[in-house]
């Protein structure tokens, strides 16, 4: 059993990837990566046709591209049946409504076949795909396809209730993932159609700087944000794949992460795709036994998961694990929160494994900082830049500040899987980045003297939970609609298991009384009007919070209260 008495665990026998890090890291061009990709050729691009057909028409054509497990549902597609799949989705989407090149499409709906072949078969249309947690309520959904201008959306019949369509006047059609679906003038019944659609479809040919998928995350201000990612980000992803996910031709790639987010869309379908990979999805809820069984079922080798996650697991407890053959497993990746040592500690003594840590947003578009499997890996760091990533400290002028020093984490403008836009919003895209040159990631972190990255704490209010990144905004907006509620500010409480929880403090009005109930009542007005997630586990009745002049809530004193620290600065604080 490997202990942990060094800081630094070193690199095993076989891990050779990527070996001359620092060879690399100086010549490596990502030029040098686009003749990977048949459009380097033909200038015809479609990140769809790159992630299947060109597998489909090739020695690929039996691989499994996709094992598919939930309670219910056993399945195996190879790349030429993803590629008729595909065809036959978006032959569907094409006939049943005006969706046409760049127009944008929502997905918002548990994991499935389904999902993955509405997803690529919009991307072969030339759509731009915003795929959405099956957690989100009705107000959340509203946001996004209001914001965006969605021409369609691709749901289930339970899932229908919560999107708004009367209020949506430029959602044009409900594609419905179900059985016996009654159809309407915008109702379609998207796997009737998918049955009968040909199997033959030519993709929707577009630029390198075309839109791909638009995810909506959270920032400390204002609504969700939607960031739009292009084609030419798929050079990255390709890479990364290879470099950090280490992928190769005989591997079982697992990523347990759901499209909605990033990490579903960028390594749970295009970077293992774009390889020829064979990569298993898991529907249905995190269950401990059922993970474990999964690995021992399909002979997974490469899984990338979350810190939530594996503390989940360490929960569970290292009895259990010894009732699974986890031996297939080779090479294990995190992404998401900081990943804790003690998490790194516990994978090397029940896998015997080194979990490397990626750091990287749903801004970034691909991976940025990384172990790579043959870097020694230094528990409670990042690790460092993938070739042809320039990353740095700066403070906030963006000047670079000297290793061991904490500041900005900073990234050089201009890597291929960049967010190319922030939806409807210039203002904040254009806020992301200091003098035309630094993009600004709002993570502080230092670099220290071996060039490892160490993660320290978020610049702003962002709350990390279980791996969802919630804005505190959307939750104290949601909080002062409850009837009860005059003011609420909204902090992350660190927790052991989910990295951090919400903790909300309110004011109540005049009448109400700070019972149980209504803290309960507080707790599921905010999960059906959010999202469960975004619902506060803990809340606390205050006859007033603090706020500054100009009326904004402080959450640092929030949290400098809740955690026993000094409260700082309050000079701009109302008396
Ligand atoms: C891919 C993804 C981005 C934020 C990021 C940071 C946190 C992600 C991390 C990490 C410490 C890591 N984060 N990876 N913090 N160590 N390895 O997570 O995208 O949902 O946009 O979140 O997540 O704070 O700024 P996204």
């Amino acid at each position: 059993m490997a202990t942990m008495e060094k800081s630094i665990i070193p690199v095993k026998e076989g891990d050779f990837n990527l070996a001359d890090y620092e060879k690399t890291a100086k010549e490596f061009r990502w030029e040098d990566a686009e003749k990977e990709f048949s459009w380097y050729e033909s200038g015809k691009v479609n990140i769809a046709y790159e992630a299947v057909d060109r597998h489909a028409e090739s020695f690929r054509k039996n691989k499994v591209a996709l094992y598919y497990k939930d309670q219910n549902r056993k399945e195996a597609y190879t790349y030429g049946q993803m590629k008729r799949m595909t065809n036959k989705a978006a032959n569907v989407l094409k006939a049943h409504s005006t969706l046409d090149k760049g127009d944008r499409m929502f997905i918002f709906m548990p994991r499935s076949p389904e999902l993955y072949f509405a997803l690529l078969g919009g991307l072969k249309l030339g759509t731009i795909v915003g795929p959405l947690f099956e957690a989100f309520m009705e107000g959340a959904v509203f946001d996004r396809l209001d914001d965006s201008e969605a021409k369609a959306i691709i749901t289930t019949p339970d899932l229908l209730e919560r999107v708004p369509v009367d209020r949506l006047p430029k959602l044009e059609k409900v594609f419905l993932v179900g059985e016996n679906i009654e159809e309407t003038d915008k109702i379609v019944d998207f796997k009737k159609h998918l049955k009968e659609a040909s199997a033959h479809f030519e993709p929707v040919w577009l630029g390198k700087e075309d839109g791909t998928v638009l995810h909506y995350t959270s920032g400390s201000t204002g609504r969700p944000k939607g960031v739009l990612h292009v084609q030419y980000a798929m050079v990255q992803q390709l890479q990364t794949a290879k470099w950090v996910l280490d992928l190769k031709e005989t591997d079982v790639y697992w990523c347990t992460a759901d499209p909605g987010w990033v990490t579903g869309t960028a390594y749970g379908v295009f970077g293992p795709m774009l390889a020829g990979a064979t990569s298993l999805i898991v529907g249905g809820r995190f269950k401990t036994e059922e993970w474990y069984q999964a690995i021992e079922d399909y002979g997974v080798t490469v899984w990338y998961s979350a810190p939530t996650a594996f503390r989940m697991l360490m929960g569970a407890g290292n009895e259990l694990i010894k009732e699974f053959d986890l031996s297939s497993l080779r090479h294990v990746l995190s992404v998401g929160e900081p990943l804790n040592p003690e998490v790194v500690k516990w994978g090397l003594e029940v896998f015997d494994k080194r979990i490397h840590d990626t750091w990287w947003m749903t801004e970034t578009g691909a991976q940025m900082i990384v172990n790579f499997a043959s870097m020694p890996i230094k528990p409670g760091s990042m690790g460092k830049p993938v070739p042809g990533i320039e990353a740095a400290i700066v403070d906030d002028q963006g000047k670079v500040l000297p290793p061991n020093s904490m500041g900005n984490l900073a990234l050089k403008k201009g890597w291929p899987a960049m967010m190319r836009k922030i939806w409807n919003n210039q203002e904040k895209y254009d806020s992301y980045f200091l003098n035309n040159e630094w993009y600004v990631s709002g993570d502080s972190a230092y670099m220290d003297e071996d060039g490892y990255f160490w993660f320290q704490g978020r610049v702003d209010d962002v709350i990390m939970t279980s791996g969802e990144r919630v804005g505190p905004f959307e939750v104290e907006s949601k909080l002062i609609e409850h009837p009860a509620i005059v003011e609420a500010g909204v902090i992350g409480k660190p927790d052991p298991v989910r990295g951090e929880i919400i903790k909300a403090f309110v004011a109540l009005y005049d009448g109400y009384e700070p019972t149980d109930e209504l803290k309960e009542d507080i707790r599921q007005f905010v999960k059906k009007g959010l999202a469960a997630h975004a619902a506060p586990r803990e809340i606390e009745f205050k006859d007033k919070l603090p706020k500054t002049r100009s009326g904004k809530i402080m959450r640092r004193v929030l949290k400098a209260w809740e955690l026993d620290l000094p409260t700082g600065d309050l000079s701009t604080m109302e008396d």
